[in-house]
């Protein structure tokens, strides 16, 4: 193919869409598995994270693992990576560490989803549904770099590509948010009862992102 045809070909599966919304009710739809399809998380981070706390909701029918939420620095891979092993299986990555968290799920069902992890402790806590899994801890005293590139709905390799369709999210995703504290058990309440308290780095309520390819914004009907 010549090279106009392929820019014209890319331009036509690829459509962008840069906004700035608040999508409070509302979800983005990852409606077919593909190698492609995701959606760019836009934040200003320019200090190293020490301590976070990130929020979501999910609903997905798939029972292979897949990405949930995946943050790349320039140069290193899976430096903070949410991944759904299996059901009731979820992992934490923290500059390319790896720790596991069980929970007791229904499949398939939606869940409300937190993690936050702490620098000086090293200690990763989980949260599915408001209620507490077995805390872990990894990577004492590293700092989370800055700059990221966050995508949903695809698995980072590279900073911003190195997609594999086998870890792409299926599924529906909303109520999104991230801060650069750990919550108290009170305030993971507040997230799963739809109420944030001051979500300073992602705010789902006036999020900045940029969908590429098949991902459409729907209310969310399942909570
Ligand atoms: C991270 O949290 C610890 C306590 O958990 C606190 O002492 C420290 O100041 C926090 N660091 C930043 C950069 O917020
Ligand atoms: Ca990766």
């Amino acid at each position: 193919m010549d090279k106009l045809l392929l820019w014209v070909s890319v331009l036509i599966t690829l459509p962008e869409a840069f906004a700035q919304a608040n999508l409070h009710g509302k979800v983005f739809v990852f409606p077919r598995e593909s190698s492609t399809d995701h959606v760019s998380l836009i934040t200003k981070l320019e200090k190293p994270l020490r301590n976070f706390t990130l929020c979501l909701r999910a609903y997905s029918d798939l029972s292979r693992y897949y990405s949930l939420f995946s943050y790349n620095v320039q140069g290193k891979d899976n430096e903070l990576l949410v991944f759904k092993d299996k059901i009731g299986t979820y992992s934490l990555f923290i500059g390319n560490t790896r720790v596991t968290a069980k929970v007791l799920e229904q499949f398939p069902a939606p869940a409300h989803f937190c993690v936050s992890w702490e620098s000086s402790s090293g200690i990763a806590e989980f949260w599915v549904n408001g209620k507490p899994l077995v805390k872990k801890g990894l990577k004492q005293g590293y700092s989370v770099g800055a700059h990221p590139k966050i995508i949903l709905g695809q698995e980072q390799d590279t900073y911003g590509g190195g997609f594999d369709k086998r870890q792409s999210f299926v599924g529906e995703i909303g109520d999104l948010y991230m801060w650069d504290s750990v919550l108290s058990a009170e305030e993971i309440l507040s997230a799963y009862q739809d109420s944030p308290i001051n979500p300073n780095i992602l705010n789902w309520q006036d999020l900045d992102y940029e969908i590429k390819g098949y991902v459409i914004i729907k209310p969310l009907v399942w909570h």
